[in-house]
């Protein structure tokens, strides 16, 4: 019987090193580079990849299952993706991360951070200043998979309200009240916070426009952590400049890095973090692709398949 060979593609080193092939039943290889995958892809059944370059597709022959690293799998449902390949993800490794850059960011806003160290600067004692809290506030999560419920179990225990917005409008036990997608200015006029943790696919793609905007409190703040182009990039920049809401903490953009005379870089009322909120590591990810690659090779069904039609 001939063993299938998994290719893994990713710039560190590390995503190899950690696959456990149960021995002699797989080849591995590992490529760094576009150049390199091209000479391995066509003898891969298997691809442990990140932003794996699609043009590559095409030499894919022997091609059955995708892994997907990192949070999104929106760069691998790509037309080039031969229809029969499985294409799996990585849930579980990121939502920690992520409640604690959501809780972190929504902190600094009621902590005044920036208002104390200005105060430091200029050694002066702001002692009539006091601290806002996170206790009551809502926080309006749009998007509720298993990253949005990590960040909802964590706001929860702040002592924030939580509601979801989701497809379906399904309740989760995480969330006081979960509505549709279609009631989403219901949710968001309720919120202090509003974090985006949607999927991109063709129907989410500029959701959160110039409706969504005016439904939010002028007080509210927006945390973009899913993908830049689910936000109307004109209508947040409108939003903004005219304190429609309070301001944004953003880690992703449609075009990243954002380019460097992009106006989000000079507005007080914007953070900007380089897309790091929920970072890739091999060692959390590899072992999701481990229990996965024992399935695959036992013949057993592969766990986080992904529905391609609907984009997660
Ligand atoms: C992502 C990631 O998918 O960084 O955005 O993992």
């Amino acid at each position: 019987m001939t063993r299938p060979t998994v290719l893994v593609y990713h710039g560190d080193p590390r995503y190899a090193e950690l696959v456990r092939v149960p021995k002699g039943r797989a080849v591995l290889r590992a490529a760094a580079t576009p150049s390199e995958a091209a000479e391995a892809v066509g003898e891969a059944e298997i691809l442990y990849a990140w932003k794996f370059p699609p043009q590559l597709y095409a030499k894919a022959e022997r091609l059955k299952w995708l892994q997907a690293m990192g949070a999104g799998v929106d760069w691998a449902i790509v037309p080039e993706l031969p229809p029969g390949v499985i294409l799996t993800r990585a849930p579980g490794v990121f939502g920690l991360w992520m409640a604690e850059y959501v809780i972190g960011w929504c902190s600094w806003v009621t902590q005044r951070v920036e208002t104390y160290r200005e105060a430091q600067r200029q050694r002066r004692w702001l002692d009539h200043v006091l601290p806002d809290r996170l206790l009551g506030k809502t926080l309006a999560i749009v998007g509720l998979g298993d990253i949005g419920r990590d960040v909802a179990r964590a706001a929860r225990a702040f002592g924030m309200r939580v509601l979801g917005v989701s497809r379906r409008g399904r309740l989760v036990r995480e969330a006081e009240r979960v509505y549709p997608v279609g009631q989403m200015a219901r949710a968001l006029r309720q919120a202090d916070f509003v974090v985006i943790l949607l999927p991109l696919t063709q129907e989410t793609h500029g959701i959160i426009g110039a409706d969504a905007f005016a439904a939010m409190k002028p007080t509210a703040w927006l945390v973009n952590i899913a993908r830049g182009a689910v936000v109307n990039e004109a209508a947040l920049l409108g939003a903004l400049e005219q304190r429609r809401i309070a301001g944004a903490i953003l880690d992703v953009f449609a075009t990243e890095p954002l380019p460097p005379h992009h106006p989000l870089w000079r507005m007080d009322n914007v953070v900007i973090t380089p897309h790091i909120s929920g970072p890739s590591t091999p060692e959390e990810i590899t072992p999701v692709f481990n229990d996965n690659l024992a399935r695959y090779l036992a013949g057993r069904p592969l766990r986080h398949v992904v529905d391609r039609k609907q984009g997660y």
